[in-house]
């Protein structure tokens, strides 16, 4: 196991009897990502291939604004929830409780978990009432960035403040990335000048069809927290979309991120990007290389993101994170491997072809959304057989774009100009088709897909599909 990753892995499966409140330092700047740190949970197993954990939902006083309590929703007492760390092939056992008042579940998104540890009430589990209880417990089979947060009452919750990331380690990974940070990128809507929660609803219809983006711009729970970096001193960057409708587009003046993947690992190759997009339930995974002089500071905005009407005209760009460089002598960035990982493109010869319309009705005041024109509570399901290659035609005629979201299985894009990478959620633009190809290799069951805004998702764009053994 390289250096870096077993540092990693032991700072984050330390046995206390305490949670700690802890960053990933190996050769960083003195407190570099101590604003950003992530709670870790306590791991109740001794078995170092099972990481056993307790999980509490419950309502919790955050002070995202200075003085001002919010009665936020988390997992654990903190937002985001605790980070899961393990590598591939631990089992996860989550033993989960529900004191929130109202019931939940627990979605491991872009985890292929077996079909009864996926989350969704009515559909793979029983809703978890108030004051009950759920055993996830599966194998993290594939390394990544993933998340958790609910399938029930989605927007609202997710919106609150339930969300954790999951980063599941690949002790074979390449080892010249640099130091490692989680970036779970979020927004919670506030009140004006206040600390409490703007209604459900708000903007009414027009909040459903523009999806709800929060008012306050949180980095790991934080508002405007300050990163240290040391100029030429990589860092690499788990970023993770947890908002229930904001894009991000992320970009440095200045400075070049390397893409080394997403969703599902590392992709085939790097890639230089002068800025990546990250779209909701949306990760990437990226090397930034600081290129600041010591002793300045930058900003990382936030910049619209043309999603559709209205997304971009007259909106500022808004400071998300201060990167402050110590005035410590530079160092020479190491150099970022090229090939990552071998990705087979997927055999679609005797691919099943389908067509997923996301859909928009406007009638009088109400918004309807759906997939091919029927909403999710009529949903008719796609049906599938284990051993199948599916090929979706995703298309998009609509006014905004649609993050989509698979459920259980990973699937690649078809399109000759992006580097190979498995993914989980991909974005449809307006006025365009995406295609995908997904392999259904295992684990029969009824399985979700929906838009990612989670706004939408409500309003009726989801489905099911049905794997047959
Ligand atoms: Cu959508």
């Amino acid at each position: 196991m390289p250096l870096l990753a077993g540092a990693l892995l032991a700072a984050a499966c330390g046995r206390n009897d305490e949670p700690q409140l802890t960053a990933l330092q190996v050769d960083q700047p003195e407190g570099w990502a101590d604003e950003l740190a992530l709670n870790v949970p306590v791991d109740l197993n001794p078995d170092p291939n099972i990481l056993e954990i307790e999980l509490e939902a419950k309502v919790a006083d955050i002070e995202f604004r200075e003085g001002l309590t919010t009665p936020a929703w988390t997992y654990g007492g903190t937002v985001p929830g605790p980070f899961i760390r393990a590598k591939v092939g631990d089992t996860i056992i989550v033993n989960f409780s529900n004191s929130l008042p109202e019931a939940t579940s627990i979605h491991w998104h872009g985890i292929r978990v077996p079909n009864e540890m996926d989350g969704v009430p009515g559909v793979t589990q029983d809703p978890v009432a108030t004051g009950g209880g759920f055993r996830y417990e599966f194998v993290a089979r594939d390394a990544g960035t993933f998340w958790y947060h609910p399938h029930i009452n989605s927007a609202a919750q997710v919106g609150w403040g339930m969300y954790g990331p999951i980063v599941i380690e690949d002790p074979t990974d390449p080892e010249e990335f640099g130091d490692e940070l989680v970036l779970m990128l979020s927004d919670i809507g506030l009140a004006e000048g206040s600390g409490e929660f703007l209604p459900v609803d708000t903007g009414g219809a027009f909040g459903d069809l523009f999806g709800r983006e929060g008012t306050v711009l949180l980095v790991n729970g934080k508002v405007r927290p300050t990163l240290k970096v040391r100029a030429g001193k990589q860092q690499r960057w788990r970023i993770i979309n947890a908002a229930r409708a904001r894009y991000y587009t992320i970009g440095l003046p200045g400075h070049m991120l390397v893409r080394l993947g997403g969703d599902n690992g590392l992709a085939a190759r790097s890639e230089e990007v002068p800025n990546l997009v990250v779209v909701p339930g949306e990760r990437a995974d990226i090397v930034f290389t600081p290129s600041n002089e010591p002793g300045e500071t930058a900003m990382l905005r936030w910049v619209p993101t043309e999603r559709g009407f209205g997304t971009v005209f007259n909106r500022p760009r808004e400071n998300m994170m201060a990167i402050e460089t110590v005035d410590e002598a530079p160092v020479i960035p190491a150099p970022i491997p090229t090939e990552l990982r071998e990705i087979e493109a997927i055999d679609i010869a005797d691919a099943v072809e389908h067509t997923l319309d996301m859909t928009i009705d406007l009638n009088n005041n109400d918004v309807v959304m759906g997939i091919n024109g029927i909403p999710y509570w009529n949903f008719e399901p796609v049906q599938a057989r284990i051993g199948e290659t599916h090929v979706w035609s995703l298309t998009n005629t609509t006014i905004f774009s649609h993050p989509f979201h698979l459920h259980g299985y990973f699937f690649q894009v078809l399109d000759d100009s992006r580097v190979p990478e498995w993914k989980d959620t991909i974005d449809v633009p307006v006025d365009s088709t995406v295609r995908i190809a997904i392999p259904f290799e295992d684990r029969p069951g009824a399985w979700m897909y929906h838009c990612h805004i989670l706004d939408h998702a409500e309003a009726g764009m989801m489905g099911q599909l049905y794997v047959l053994p």
